[in-house]
């Protein structure tokens, strides 16, 4: 790869903040990339392995040298024990994600926190009922108590399987895993076995191996869905809301706090603290506080109060760079470490909020629920000094947004449906189906990766299937990526989509008074919202009165990073959809494992991998796999 900055990102803006920290001599991460390359074969290919302390043990990928580890571990069974540890990893971060929401429910129950209380008393009523918790004459806070409790049940083993995962399926999709022995028993329960059978001398049978992760995948599927139903329930179901995108968003003469993480529930707390301090912020000089997020927690806010999305995943120094960012409030997951030396070097702040992320170099202020207004007083105080602090420096920021229509939960969509056929909502999407106007579904998620020109890989694909009228979602940096080049612009539609996918954007649009179309892309959440996607997905299903692995739905985590990317392409599987990922996944070393993900997996869930890095090659592949599901339902 060139160190051009067209060969680093496609964003117009992160290309302007490289050039600038190439001129602060700031390192960044596409610096350190090159500095790590060409990086090691073993590990590419999933062929090294230090799971015991007489490794590390390497296989040479082309025939070369030993052909097992020291315990006799072949490449097939290093290989399989890897990504089994990498679904266990992304699955414990989505669940304890939804954890952290569960105790946050339970304390709110509890009365232990003034800062939380039921935002969606529909959806507690919806999800209690699902789970079989009677809501005869209680209160919210007593459903809430139950259903906190429920949660927390299901994380351990118990005599029932995790309810998360059985009551989200459609019946047919439940037997299929059930058949399998693919549901899981708890959700820590399957992490734990994952730690357990990937141990030095346990499991060296690499078809059981993947088998034990899937079963981990769908546990991730319920730690998701968990995730995103508590927070609906505590912070309010999304709704389409206007908002905007990129490094424009940060304004020089405000007080600017980019939101960075996953949880709403630091964030939401910073965003009503926020809005209750705008006049102390004007008391220090300044035209009140910006708020603007980062990779999911950028999605959550977006979604639930239409504020901006400022950047995304590979290029969040850059939001740094700009110098304008006046606090850099992280919770966990995706947070680069490298951004307490980037604030170092621009002079500004990171503050860290979370007992199990705390960065060196950062401050740390311990939230908790209990004093969460508190706390976020206190953020907001440090970010409002450092405004002070940084009067008179020269600030770059990017003059690049895009407009963004976000928000579309599940009930939104059929929301949106039912203006159009009040009696059968879901009547007038079949039908476009059915007719071709909408060729299929693809669900855009996950990550950019430092190996991808950031957003090339979403840009392309998504273009070339919205032209052939497949109608897209986006989750998570996916979102992020396809929000910063105007994909959830409703003035792009007819650039962008088919004419088929147009007219329905148009018709749903009109049907619901916006004037014009629903964006080309709809915006479903955060990374945890890939439960959105399979909500739609298992109705789809059941108003057809088919299995979700029938219908013509693919997944795409085009530039894929993190193991929660490669979780959720598990139970994306799991639940029977063609799923696209656009960087090479460390299973190369074994032909065995590789063909079973790209092929045989098939034959029992229905889903397979398609691993392509080249997003042309990519978005044909997508496209046949929607053509032969049409196929099977007979739509040709
Ligand atoms: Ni998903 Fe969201 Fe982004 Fe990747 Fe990270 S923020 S949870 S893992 S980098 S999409
Ligand atoms: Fe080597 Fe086996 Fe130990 Fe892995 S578990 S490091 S292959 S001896």
């Amino acid at each position: 790869m060139s160190s051009a900055p067209s060969a680093k990102s496609l964003d117009p803006a992160v290309q302007q903040m490289i050039a600038q920290a190439e001129k602060q001599e700031i390192k960044t991460i596409w610096d350190r990339y090159q500095a790590m390359t060409p990086q090691c074969g073993f590990g590419d290919t999933g062929l090294c392995c230090r799971h015991c302390l007489q490794g590390p043990c390497r296989i040479d990928p082309f025939g070369e040298g030993p052909r097992q580890g020291i315990c006799g571990a072949t490449a097939d069974v290093m290989v399989a024990r890897g990504l089994d540890r990498a679904i266990a990893a992304g699955t414990a971060a989505h669940s304890g994600h939804a954890k952290h929401l569960a105790h946050n429910l339970k304390k709110y129950a509890e009365g232990k926190t003034e800062a939380y209380s039921i935002k969606s008393p529909e959806k507690l009523r919806t999800v209690a009922e699902r789970l079989g918790i009677s809501l005869d004459s209680r209160s919210d806070r007593e459903i809430a108590a139950d259903l906190a409790t429920a949660a927390l049940a299901d994380f351990h083993e118990k005599e029932t399987p995790v309810l998360w995962a059985t009551t989200i399926i459609n019946p047919e999709r439940a037997k299929v895993l059930s058949g399998l022995n693919l549901v899981p028993k708890g959700i820590d329960h399957e992490i734990s076995e994952i730690m357990h059978r990937t141990l030095y001398g346990v499991d060296a049978d690499p078809v059981n191996l993947l088998l034990g992760g899937l079963r981990c995948g769908v546990a991730d599927l319920a730690g998701c869905a968990m995730g995103t139903e508590l927070a609906d329930i505590l912070f309010g179901i999304p709704q389409p809301t206007v908002s905007s995108t990129n490094l424009g968003t940060l304004k020089s003469d405000a007080v600017n706090i980019a939101l960075h993480g996953h949880n709403p529930v630091l964030s939401e707390v910073l965003v009503a603290a926020a809005e209750s301090r705008q006049d102390d912020a004007r008391g220090a000089g300044a035209n009140g506080i910006n708020l603007v997020g980062v990779c999911c927690t950028g999605n959550e806010i977006m979604m639930r109060h239409g504020i901006p999305s400022c950047t995304h995943s590979v290029s969040q120094e850059m939001a740094l760079v700009t110098g304008a960012v006046d606090a850099m409030v992280v919770d966990y997951q995706c947070i680069m470490p490298s951004v307490a030396n980037v604030a170092e070097c621009v002079g500004t702040r990171v503050i860290t909020t979370m007992d199990i992320a705390k960065i060196s170099g950062a401050e740390h202020v311990d939230f908790t629920e209990e004093a969460a207004g508190e706390k976020a007083s206190e953020i907001i105080d440090m970010a409002i000094e450092q405004f002070k602090r940084r009067q008179g420096r020269k600030l770059v920021i990017p003059q690049v947004t895009t407009p963004v229509v976000a928000g579309f939960s599940v009930e939104a969509i059929v929301a949106a449906l039912t203006t159009i056929n009040p009696s059968d909502p879901f009547l007038p999407l079949v039908d476009n189906i059915k007719n071709g106007n909408i060729r299929g579904v693809c669900l855009f998620a996950g990550c950019n990766n430092v190996k991808v020109p950031q957003d090339h890989n979403f840009v392309e694909i998504a273009s070339k299937l919205l032209k052939e009228n497949v109608l897209v979602v986006a989750t998570g940096c996916g979102a992020g990526a396809l929000m910063r080049h105007g994909f959830m612009d409703p003035a792009q539609v007819k650039e962008l989509c088919g004419e088929g996918l147009a007219a329905v954007l148009t018709a749903i649009g009109e049907a619901n008074g916006l004037g014009g179309p629903l964006p080309p892309v709809l915006h479903m959440g955060s990374c945890v919202d890939n439960s959105r996607a399979v909500s739609l997905t298992v109705a789809l299903a059941q108003y057809l009165g088919v299995d979700t692995s029938q219908l013509p739905v693919v997944a795409s985590a085009a530039e894929a990073v993190s193991e929660k990317a490669v979780s959720i392409g598990t139970y994306a599987v799991a639940a029977g959809l063609p799923t696209h990922v656009g960087v090479m996944l460390p299973v190369l070393g074994s032909e065995l494992v590789t063909t079973i993900l790209t092929d045989k997996v098939r034959d029992l869930t229905g889903g397979y991998f398609i691993v392509d890095v080249d997003p042309a090659s990519s978005a044909q592949k997508l496209l046949a796999a929607i053509d032969e599901r049409r196929h099977g339902l007979g739509l040709d």
